[in-house]
């Protein structure tokens, strides 16, 4: 290790006490099997790791009421039948503790920690244009270097929080969602505030609610949530899944969100004998007002997601935007409430659809007020609360769920420098340029996994980061068995492939004019206004990069 009063270079010691051939950065998921997909290919590795241990997002995001959107059985590695027969998931959706606990279990079995360090902030990342390998150097002053850098430091890991004037002045206690302590907090008795209503900030209300004596939630604009499926898992379920996993793992590499089509047959036979030729027509233009209602009805809010025209069609969209504002009236006692927590001023699909335990319901609560920012502003925080433009709110605890500085803010903090010390930051003014979200031109050697320009988080993460780091692996592989030191896209292939991402995403509720999302950078001021991620498709995506590889990376500068 680095001698860290002197300041002199480690070589990332390996056990073999060589520089290892790759430097990761993060040990989150795309990090962990980083690590042990380099090491079964023969390649040594070292993980640098900010937290204190694995989990990336699942290590961070503890807060009360964290959970995944992704069935879980669908959200887990795909590279160990081992792994997927043995791991039992107690819910259909799991909590963010259970999916910690998976991870760590990953992390024992194929004795992931022995090739990382944590604790291990990496605050410079500088290619050396002689030595032909990159240099990491962490916060404390420990230097690596290694041929070759991936950067699995996930897409949402920069929380970001507000400057409101007087934020430092707040004698109480101060939390973001995305930055949960380790111990538990104990808001009994406690006048809590929270700020922001995203996925975060809605998993989080009603649970606060629960345990705090008050809670009020700061909106400055409201959310489309629909209800969670909150089923426990099935052990016949379960076993299914485990006799069809090759058949699924096939099928999530066929969907477009990488999400497999698979409903168990064996063990819920009751669903398997519905009538599907009553199935409910794929677009709500189809639909008469009477069966529109009827389908929420029967279904609730999240029929409305069922229809693939609320995502395309401007006027379907609106249709579902006013059942949806409509159904929300029937849900909150209090009318002001209930007009307050409308969404109007954007349409459902412009952002990552929030999902919900109990959030409408939450506000028919005594110890629960709404306060509407764009009503009310907030003028400043202080010594004991928030002071809106109308009134001031005593608090005990404030808690930002304000999210994250997505895509490129873990890349632009970690003060990348290319070739001839150029600067990550420069070349992204703009906004991020990057081929298939996996390498930048003038960056050689150094891989992003679920980059921007990649479909990442439109895509089951899980499946997303296999993919890329089994491309990477392989191209890394690749050059070595052909003699090739270096590799980087070709100027004309990174501009090709950022017209064909800004094209795809034309014309779509993501990039509508009254949409403002994290996707498109909108939600940090300054941030350059582009549409990060890739909505062509998994399946598309994936094909693209298999086609560089069998082309001998044709769009790609070896060196
Ligand atoms: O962050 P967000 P998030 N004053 O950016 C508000 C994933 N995730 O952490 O819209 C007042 O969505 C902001 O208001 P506005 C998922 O991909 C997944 O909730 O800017 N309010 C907004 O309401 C998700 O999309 C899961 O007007 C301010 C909120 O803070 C992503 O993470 C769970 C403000 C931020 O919402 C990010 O979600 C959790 C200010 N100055 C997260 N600044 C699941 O798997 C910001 N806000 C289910």
């Amino acid at each position: 290790m680095a001698d860290r009063a002197q300041g002199q270079v480690s070589q990332g010691q390996t056990p073999e006490g060589q520089m290892p051939d790759v430097l990761v950065v993060g040990a989150g998921f795309a990090g962990m099997y980083a690590v042990h997909r380099f090491r079964s290919q023969g390649l040594s590795v070292k993980a640098l790791e900010a937290g204190s241990d694995v989990g990336g997002t699942w290590y961070w995001n503890r807060y009360p009421g964290a959970r995944c959107d992704v069935p879980s059985l669908e959200y887990s590695y795909g590279f160990s039948a081992e792994l997927e027969q043995e791991w039992d998931w107690p819910e259909v959706f799991s909590a963010q503790a259970d999916i910690l606990r998976y991870a760590n279990h990953v992390a024992d079995k194929f004795d992931l920690r022995r090739d990382m360090q944590f604790d291990t902030r990496v605050v410079a990342v500088e290619w050396l244009d002689d030595a032909h390998r990159w240099r990491l150097t962490t916060e404390a002053g420990e230097r690596f270097e290694a041929p070759f850098c991936v950067m699995a430091t996930g897409c949402l890991s920069i929380p970001i929080t507000p400057s409101v004037p007087g934020a430092a002045d707040f004698r109480g206690e101060v939390y973001h969602t995305g930055m949960w302590p380790k111990e538990p907090v104990d808001l009994a008795g406690k006048r809590v505030g929270i700020i922001g209503t995203g996925s975060s900030g809605v998993q989080a209300i009603p649970e606060l609610a629960r345990q705090a004596a008050h809670l009020t939630v700061f909106q400055r604009t409201p959310v489309y949530t629909v209800p969670a499926n909150r089923k426990r898992m099935r052990p016949d379920v379960q076993q299914e899944f485990r006799e069809h996993y090759r058949e699924i793992r096939e099928m999530q590499q066929n969907n477009q969100g990488g999400v497999s089509t698979f409903r168990p047959r064996k063990s819920v036979r009751r669903e398997a004998r519905v009538d599907t030729t009553n199935a409910p027509p794929t677009r709500l233009l189809d639909l008469t007002s009477e069966q529109r209602r009827d389908a929420i009805d029967r279904f609730g809010l999240g029929a409305l997601l069922a229809f693939r025209d609320v995502y395309s069609d401007a006027r379907a969209n609106e249709i579902a935007n006013e059942l949806y504002r409509d159904t929300v009236r029937t849900m909150v006692r209090d009318p002001d409430t209930a007009e307050r927590l409308l969404p109007k001023t954007y349409g459902l699909g412009c952002k990552r659809q929030v999902i919900d335990r109990d959030y409408y319901d939450t506000f028919n609560r005594d110890n629960v007020t709404l306060v509407d920012l764009v009503e009310t502003p907030v003028d400043t925080v202080d010594a004991t609360g928030v002071r809106t433009s109308a009134r001031h709110y005593e608090l005990d605890v404030l808690v930002y769920a304000t999210g994250f500085d997505a895509m490129t803010g873990a890349l632009l903090r970690a003060n990348i420098r290319g070739r001839g010390g150029r600067k990550l930051a420069d070349k992204w003014r703009d906004g991020p340029v990057a081929y298939l979200g996996l390498q930048m031109a003038g960056f050689p050697n150094l891989f992003t996994v679920t980059g921007p320009g990649s479909p990442s988080v439109l895509c089951n993460m899980l499946v997303a980061i296999e993919q890329h780091v089994n491309w990477i692996g392989n191209c890394i592989g690749w050059l070595r068995a052909n003699g090739a030191r270096t590799i980087e896209p070709r100027e004309e292939s990174e501009t090709g492939w950022i017209a064909h991402v800004n094209e795809v995403a034309e014309g779509t509720m993501f990039t509508a004019p009254t949409c403002n999302s994290w996707y498109l950078g909108a939600n940090v001021p300054g941030k350059a206004r582009i549409f990060m991620p890739y909505v062509g498709g998994y399946p598309r995506y994936r094909a693209r990069c298999e086609r560089e590889a069998a082309h001998r990376y044709e769009g790609f500068a070896l060196g």
